[in-house]
């Protein structure tokens, strides 16, 4: 706690204890969170800590076994130790049913990572229950995915320039960030992050509640997803955690009600801190909009707590920006009704309007011939999106350019190269859209396209009075620049990859983007008389 008594860089707003329609509410709240499923069932809760258990136990052999290959004694290959920490939601205590747990295993100095991808991924296989093991050591986080016992499990790993990994290890000293590989910063990052955000809440329980009620709203609404320029989980974290410290003493519902009101009025690019930005032992970059251009270009600023300070909302956009604050003014509407009583909960939860809100659409078409191959041609093209949407905002007809924040996967089966360009331009004909593998086995020249399609709905100004023609959008700048962008992909492959950009109207967009029954019926044109 601060010296002053408080948590966070300012005092409270107020320390009152919530009041009795508050605590009705909260009740109400906690409610709908278990009809909505956001609640994993005892048993997946006891999977996961027996499942936490065995891995503890399993890197703590893998570290004894490096040890000994490197020649140390049986008490000293023991004493090396090594040592597991959650981040995460699941670390959080906000995940759900089916959601990973996101794990660091942390090692001495003398066990390295590639015994880590050799050796311990090695013993992972060979674990019961697990499946789905693959490695990623060149990422820029390296990790291996798994599943154990049905539950997915991000694993990442840092070497620390100690000789022991002892047990009661804590994280917290920056001391720890000397001397040891930038990869391994980064994957402490996470842990540490979370650590500190758990420290700087006043109620854990609260925090907890009403976070998970602020991620069911922003996954409900479309504008949880960091890579398309909304705000990811880390960001919602800490936007709940500073109304914590504002309200020390508020419970959930109570939280949730300010945390409309507040971030809606908030004076961005003010940024939201929980602590005040620390310096440390490392070369390396601060968040400092005082210093650096980039961090200045900020739209809503929200801090890691963690030496070394960042920012979690760097992809924000004036699109995203604006769909974000309109989104805060909405809760902020429903949860007043719902105070006095006038709405349920269910209402601020309910889905959203992204495929009936446009006239215009871009779809934007990744295409390969092979499923590996698609998943990274896909997630380049995705993680580039957001600088289509910045130019898309630059195009003076334009409002808004609003991205959506998944794609939507696709297998066609092409008999010839005209149905395979067909569907890579996004034209999928009746006859494609039915067949099956089995139809196209042994055919010459057939073979699958796998196709992602991303969407960014167009907000256009409505033509001026008095204006003559149709209002005309030019948008061929921004859409040849994006894809000579994705192209210039080191791993590009121009045979083998596609990417098109095109506008469509809404009647155009395929039933895929709709759950069943939500596709508004179509009237037929009317005849003119
Ligand atoms: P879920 O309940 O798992 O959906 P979560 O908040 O735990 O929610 P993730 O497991 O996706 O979400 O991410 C947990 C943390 O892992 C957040 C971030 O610190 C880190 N992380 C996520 N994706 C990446 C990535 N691609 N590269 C590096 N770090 C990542
Ligand atoms: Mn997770
Ligand atoms: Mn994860």
């Amino acid at each position: 706690e601060h010296q002053n008594g408080y948590l966070g860089v300012t005092p409270p707003i107020s320390s009152a204890e919530s009041n009795s329609r508050e605590k009705e509410v909260t009740l109400t709240l906690m409610d709908e969170l278990r009809k909505q499923n956001t609640f994993e069932s005892d048993k997946e809760a006891k999977t996961r800590e027996i499942v936490l258990g065995r891995l503890a136990a399993l890197v703590k052999q893998f570290v004894k076994k490096v040890s000994l290959d490197r020649g140390l004694s049986e008490t000293a290959a023991t004493a090396a130790g090594g040592k597991i920490f959650t981040f995460g939601s699941y670390r959080l205590g906000v995940h759900g049913p089916g959601s990973d747990i996101d794990t660091l295993c942390v090692v001495p100095k003398h066990v390295s990572r590639d015994d880590f991808f050799e050796v311990f991924e090695g013993m992972i296989k060979e674990m019961e229950g697990v499946t789905e093991v693959a490695g990623v050591p060149e990422a820029y986080v390296p990790i291996i995915k798994l599943e154990i016992d049905g539950i997915p499990i991000d694993f990442l790993v840092a070497r620390l320039a100690l000789s022991t990994v002892p047990d009661n290890l804590s994280l917290k000293d920056d001391n720890l960030l000397r001397n040891i590989d930038e990869r391994c910063v980064r994957s402490l990052n996470g842990s540490r992050v979370i650590d500190e955000i758990l420290r700087l809440v006043p109620q854990v329980d609260v925090f907890r509640d009403a976070l998970r009620c602020i991620k069911l709203w922003a996954q409900r609404r479309a504008i949880y997803s960091n890579v398309n320029g909304f705000l990811g989980g880390v960001a919602w974290a800490l936007l709940v955690a500073r109304i914590c410290q504002l309200y020390p003493k508020a419970i959930a519902g109570a939280i949730v009600s300010r945390f409309f009101i507040i971030y809606y009025q908030w004076s961005w690019p003010q940024p939201v801190l929980l602590k005040q930005i620390e310096e440390g032992p490392l070369q390396v970059r601060v968040w400092n909009p005082r210093l650096y251009p980039g961090d200045r270009a900020h739209r809503m600023p929200i801090i890691t707590p963690a030496y070394p300070a960042m920012c979690a909302t760097h992809n924000v956009t004036q699109s995203t920006q604006m769909i974000i604050t309109e989104e805060f003014k909405r809760g902020a509407e429903i949860v007043d009704r719902v105070i006095v009583g006038t709405a349920e909960w269910s209402e601020l939860f309910s889905k959203h309007d992204f495929f009936h809100r446009y006239r215009y659409y871009l779809q934007i078409i990744a295409s390969t011939g092979n499923a590996d191959l698609q998943i990274k041609w896909a997630g380049t093209v995705e993680s580039r999106l957001r600088q289509l949407v910045m130019k898309l905002e630059y195009v003076e007809s334009l409002i808004l350019a609003h991205p959506f924040i998944k794609g939507f996967d696709l297998c066609s089966y092409c008999l010839s190269e005209d149905e395979v360009r067909a569907v890579a331009q996004g034209d999928i004909s009746e006859a494609v859209a039915i067949r099956k593998k089995e139809d196209i086995e042994g055919k010459e020249g057939a073979g699958p396209v796998y196709s992602t399609t991303f969407y960014i709905g167009l907000a256009i100004q409505p033509k001026q009075a008095g204006a003559t023609g149709p209002r005309r959008l030019d948008i061929s700048y921004p859409t040849t620049e994006f894809t000579k962008l994705v192209k210039m992909w080191e791993k590009y492959d121009e045979a083998s990859m596609g990417i098109v950009v095109r506008h469509i109207r809404s009647s155009a967009l395929p039933d895929i983007v709709f759950d069943p029954g939500e596709r508004p019926i179509v009237k037929p044109a009317q005849k003119r008389t």
